[in-house]
């Protein structure tokens, strides 16, 4: 395919393509800002790394330097900035890379990237958009199997994997939303998820496919937002249930301005009682289900059917195949082109995630109605989400299983009334051990959002015969203690 941006900055010249933070740029200007990063990556030497990582925020920074990459036909490896340092090391060291650029004024949680200088070659996008660049080589295509980005996604076994996103992929699931949300000649997107997450990042790319405008936000403050929806010509935004609940509770009487066309929710379970609230309040919102895996959205509402279907997920996008295992409710099981090539240098471990037939497994359960809308109903491991941020405690259990007093640990999810879901720790030790000492220890190695919100200590865990944690008592004894 022709590369993206090149095209639109010929089809699109003066539409505008970014507003960021008062400033704004058509798709003339962006392709010329994105090639000049480029060139300043090409001054300091990276325009030969195959890929590179970037630990950023949402800034038109970080937009540019992401698409300079790709134009530069180098791999963005999009890494998390609210995880620990720890945990971004074990992400870099299995990608393979030399070069990683980070945002130094991100937030004091990654003072400590200098720790990552010994290893790695770390560059500060300030510092590089201040050399003078040279005329960048640029990819004249946009190969369709060429790896477009890759995104980290965890498990319930081994390190966490670097999901490797086409643009085959992202073509086809851009395709698949335009299809379904339709596509209006003045659609503004509002961008507050962030980049590194195929909820922000796809954004982007339908931006590039659609000749669209994003409206990108560094930070998600729901008064802010509200006060954008009320008086930008934004029409859509995506969201996660977490980031809803938060502008429902600052919904302005007289509603956002009358371009606004809608939420995109996706990412995590939401309550029932959430979608009443917003239809109560005629807030038009669409519930979508998709994955790192899938490149965003595989299954969504449409606005027709949305106020009848509440609670649905929505129907699989054209041309998504989708299966569910067994009679009711089961696991789902999809077949698309936008279904990624793999694991990053991990193909076994893809190939698990693959039936006989070539059928990729979510790992949710749900169920189809007999018109064919999905409903979630869980999970079929222990992964819980917390604002969006998924979760997996065998992550948590390894780390505090190195903590000197502790014998044995077990986390489970549970209801949370701001983030959907927090972590829970259960843990046997011979003696007491103050909260805060376990706290500070977590924050230390851990992303802040895993670290457990409560420490249950127990003479012993409950068990099967075989040894296997009982979860569901574990839930039960907090409930009751909770009441
Ligand atoms: C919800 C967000 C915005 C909250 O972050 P906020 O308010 O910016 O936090 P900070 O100010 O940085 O920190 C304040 C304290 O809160 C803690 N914290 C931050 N995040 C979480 C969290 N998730 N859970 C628990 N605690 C959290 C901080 O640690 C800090 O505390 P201290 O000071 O103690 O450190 C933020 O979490 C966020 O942006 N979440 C959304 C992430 C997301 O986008 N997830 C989706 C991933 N899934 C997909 O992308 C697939 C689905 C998909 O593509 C999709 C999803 C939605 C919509 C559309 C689509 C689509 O298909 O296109
Ligand atoms: P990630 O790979 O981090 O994007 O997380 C994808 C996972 O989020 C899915 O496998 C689901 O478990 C969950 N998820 C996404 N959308 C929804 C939704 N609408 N309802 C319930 N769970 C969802
Ligand atoms: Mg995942
Ligand atoms: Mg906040």
């Amino acid at each position: 395919m022709e590369n993206w941006l090149t095209k639109q900055a010929q089809l699109e010249p003066q539409k505008i393509a970014l507003l960021f933070e008062g400033k704004s740029w058509t798709f003339k200007q962006l392709r010329t800002a994105v090639v000049k990063f480029a060139g300043c990556l090409t001054t300091a030497g990276f325009q030969n790394e195959r890929r590179i990582a970037l630990i950023a925020a949402n800034t038109a920074e970080s937009y540019f330097a992401l698409l300079a990459l790709q134009q530069l036909g180098i791999e963005p490896v999009l890494l998390n900035f609210r995880l620990s340092l720890q945990e971004l090391k074990s992400q870099l060291a299995t990608a393979d890379i030399h070069v990683i650029l980070v945002d130094p004024k991100l937030s004091p949680r990654i003072s400590g990237i200098a720790e990552l200088q010994s290893r790695w070659t770390v560059s500060s996008l300030q510092q590089l958009a201040k050399l003078s660049p040279v005329t960048p080589t640029l990819v004249k295509e946009f190969a369709e199997e060429a790896t477009a980005s890759i995104m980290y996604t965890s498990g319930t076994t081994g390190a966490p994997h670097g999901v490797m996103q086409s643009y085959r992929n992202h073509f086809y699931s851009a395709v698949g939303s335009a299809f379904n949300l339709g596509l209006q000649a003045h659609d503004l997107w509002l961008c507050a998820v962030p980049l590194f997450h195929i909820s922000g990042l796809s954004i982007v790319m339908r931006s590039l496919i659609y000749g669209m405008g994003v409206l990108l936000v560094r930070h998600f403050e729901p008064v802010q937002i509200t006060k954008l929806l009320c008086t930008a010509p934004v029409t859509l935004m995506s969201v996660v249930p977490q980031m809803l609940v938060q502008l429902l509770a600052v919904f302005p009487v007289e509603g956002y301005q009358q371009d606004f066309r809608g939420f995109l929710l996706g990412g995590a379970p939401i309550s029932h009682a959430t979608l009443a609230l917003c239809q109560e309040r005629k807030l038009p919102v669409v519930q979508s289900y998709g994955m790192t895996e899938t490149c965003s959205q595989i299954v969504a509402l449409n606005f027709a059917d949305a106020p009848d279907k509440i609670g649905s997920v929505g129907k699989p996008l054209f041309p998504v195949q989708l299966r569910i295992t067994g009679k009711g409710t089961g696991e789902v099981q999809v077949k698309a082109p936008n279904v990624v090539k793999g694991y990053l240098n991990a193909p076994d471990d893809f190939k698990k995630k693959l039936t006989r037939d070539g059928w990729f497994r979510t790992g949710d359960l749900g169920v189809l109605d007999a018109a064919g809308f999905l409903f979630i109903k869980g999970r079929i491991d222990e992964m819980f989400i917390s604002g969006g941020e998924n979760i997996y405690p065998n992550e948590i259990e390894a780390v505090y299983a190195q903590f000197p007093a502790i014998q044995e640990i077990a986390v489970i999810g549970v209801a949370d009334q701001r983030w959907g879901a927090v972590p829970c720790a259960f843990y046997v030790a011979d003696t007491q051990i103050k909260q805060e000492q376990l706290r500070s220890y977590g924050r230390q190695k851990l992303a802040h959002y895993k670290v457990p919100r409560y420490f249950i200590r127990l003479a012993q865990l409950p068990r099967t015969a075989s040894g296997k944690v009982q979860h569901y008592l574990l839930q039960q004894f907090f409930s009751q203690k909770r009441k």
